[in-house]
C-alpha cells in the first residue's frame, strides 16, 4: 500500500498517555525520540484509578483518531497500560515508572516501596489474550523507538531513518572506544565523569 512518506509528521499516529503529571519527567524521553524522527504524537494524562471513565473514552478516541500505537506509562500499581490494552485493538507499549516524589521531605519516602518492580510486574504480567509490550523501568525512550519500528512497517522512510540511527550508535561506540584506548581507562573515566 502506498503511503505519503511524511504523513506521520502531519497527523498524530501515536498517542502518549501517562497516569499523572509526575510521570511526565520520565515519559518525555519517548516524545524526544519521536520528535527526532519527525513523528507527530499527541500527549495526554489519563489515570486508570482517578479517571476510570476517561480511560475507556480515551480508548475509543484513539481508535477514532486512527492511532497506530499507544505508549502508556504509569507507576505503582500501574493499571493504565493494561486497561487501555483491554479496551482497544491498538498495540500498547507500557512504560513502568519508578515513582519518585520530589516533594517528600525525607529520602526514605521519595521512591515507591518497590522501586519500579511494582509497576514492571503490573504492566508485563497481563493475562493471556490481552498483551502489553513492556519496556524496562523508566525506559520511555525505548518505548518511543519501538513505536518508530512499528510505524516503520508502513513507512519506508522511517526504516531508512532507523538504519541511520543504528549507524550513528555504532559510530559513537567506536569513537568512545578509540578515546579509551588512547587515554587508558583511568584517565578516560575521570575525564568522562569529571572525578
Ligand atoms: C500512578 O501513581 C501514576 O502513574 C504515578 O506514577 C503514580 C503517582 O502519582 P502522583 O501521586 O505523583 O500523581 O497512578
Amino acid at each position: 500500500m502506498f503511503h505519503d512518506p511524511m504523513s506521520y509528521s502531519k497527523k498524530p499516529l501515536i498517542g502518549i498517555i501517562m497516569g499523572s503529571s509526575s510521570d511526565s519527567k520520565i515519559m518525555h524521553s519517548a516524545a524526544v525520540i519521536l520528535d527526532e524522527f519527525g513523528i507527530k504524537h499527541e500527549d495526554q494524562i489519563v489515570s486508570a484509578h482517578r479517571t476510570p471513565t476517561r480511560l475507556s473514552d480515551y480508548a475509543r478516541y484513539a481508535e477514532k483518531e486512527g492511532f497506530k500505537v499507544i505508549i502508556a506509562g504509569a507507576g505503582g500499581s500501574a493499571h493504565l497500560p493494561g486497561m487501555i490494552a483491554s479496551h482497544t485493538v491498538i498495540p500498547v507499549i507500557g512504560v513502568p515508572i519508578m515513582v519518585y516524589n520530589d516533594k517528600a521531605n525525607s529520602e526514605r519516602f521519595k521512591f515507591s516501596a518497590f522501586g519500579g518492580l511494582d509497576s514492571l510486574l503490573s504492566i508485563s504480567e497481563m493475562p493471556t489474550g490481552s498483551p502489553v509490550v513492556t519496556v524496562g523501568v523508566n525506559k520511555a525512550a525505548n518505548a518511543g523507538l519501538y513505536a518508530v519500528k512499528i510505524l516503520g512497517n508502513e513507512f519506508a522512510d522511517l526504516r531508512r531513518k532507523l538504519g541511520k540511527y543504528k549507524e550513528l550508535q555504532h559510530k559513537s561506540v567506536l569513537k568512545e572506544s578509540e578515546e579509551m584506548k588512547k587515554l587508558g581507562l583511568t584517565k578516560f573515566t575521570s575525564k568522562k565523569f569529571k572525578k
